[in-house]
């Protein structure tokens, strides 16, 4: 399956043609989800093989021979993706863990009556048009990135592959209250308390752990132990599909890389779009962490991201 230049459209949403079909696609629509099922939900580059990571941890007990020895696609595969079906039906593992980019709008009839345990993972959307940028000039199954004010348009325009960011974090977080097997973390809250946000987790998937076991949690899924993962840093897909002389998945890591690259028109810009799409959401955002410098108390923050 190359497919490169093809990209499959559902519900008016481009998604990259090598990963997805339109019977992968309906194959997700109609899933018969379990209620032992735990499914990871996000937007490209809010944290998604982050959490991948965090929740096979959790079920091992922090151990971490399973993200050591499988890659992250096969231990939670994308459910939207075409290898997804021939997975689940040769696995006998539970509980199954399924990632999906899909926007609650085309998943939410699956799931419903479902009491399967959502994760949505989110991220401030400055951070994530810059890590997705970067990321479209890697990948050869997405469109060419253009210009960083070409990619930056057609992120609030809505007219990237997998849709509307806007539309995606709306139709999920609007969930929460209506669905109480729906847990929202952030990328920033793993960023800035990973210990907190493990246990959290894991008290919602019922999986409590001992302090050593969530310890062994939080060094496995450093920012470091995962860029030299080769389970988890795509380092394991070939150059040509994703090309790793221009870049690397695992990039930075950071909340607030975003002003390395907006300046201040684009700043305001995107504020103006921001206000105006979001301005039924009372979601807040974390735009920048504070250089541990500034702010001693988040040393150990820094600590915790580059540790090995
Ligand atoms: S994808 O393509 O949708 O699956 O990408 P996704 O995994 O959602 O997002 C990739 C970004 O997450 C960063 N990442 C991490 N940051 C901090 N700590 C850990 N452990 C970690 N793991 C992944 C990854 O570096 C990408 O962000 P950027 O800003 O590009 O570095």
């Amino acid at each position: 399956m190359a497919r490169l230049d093809v990209a499959e459209m559902i519900c008016g949403i481009m998604l990259p043609g090598h990963i997805h079909t339109q019977e992968s696609l309906q194959f997700a629509l109609k899933f018969p989800f379990q209620d032992t099922d735990t499914l990871i939900v996000s937007y490209p580059k809010s944290g998604t093989t982050w959490m991948q990571e965090i929740v096979t941890l959790i079920y091992s007990r922090g151990d971490p021979h399973l993200n050591k020895t499988v890659p992250n696609w096969v231990r939670a595969p994308w459910l939207e993706q075409y290898y997804c079906a021939p997975l689940l039906e040769d696995s006998s593992t539970t509980p199954r863990v399924i990632t999906t980019h899909l926007p609650h709008h085309l998943l939410g009839p699956a799931l419903q009556g479902s009491k399967a345990k959502v994760i949505y993972v989110s991220r401030n959307p400055k951070d994530v048009v810059v890590s997705f940028y970067h990321f479209h000039k890697m990948a050869n199954f997405l469109p060419e990135a253009g210009t960083f004010p070409e990619f930056l348009n057609r992120f609030l325009g809505d007219t990237l592959h997998y849709g509307s960011w806007f539309d995606h974090i709306k139709g999920w977080t609007s969930q929460t209250a209506a669905m109480e097997n729906l847990l929202h973390i952030t990328y920033e809250d793993m960023l800035l308390d990973r210990h907190g946000a493990i246990k959290r987790i894991s008290s919602f998937l019922q999986c409590p752990l001992l302090e050593e076991e969530v310890n062994n949690c939080v060094q496995h899924s450093s920012f470091s132990n995962m860029k030299n993962n080769k389970m988890v840093n795509y380092t394991l897909v070939t150059d040509e599909i994703m090309d790793h002389s221009k870049g690397s998945f695992m990039r930075k890591g950071k909340t607030g890389d975003w002003k390395n690259m907006f300046t201040e028109e684009q700043n305001q810009y995107f504020e103006s779009v921001f206000k105006s799409k979001m301005q039924d959401c009372t979601l807040e955002f974390v735009w920048e962490v504070q250089d541990k410098e500034e702010t001693p108390a988040k040393e150990h923050i820094q600590q915790e991201n580059t540790d090995v």
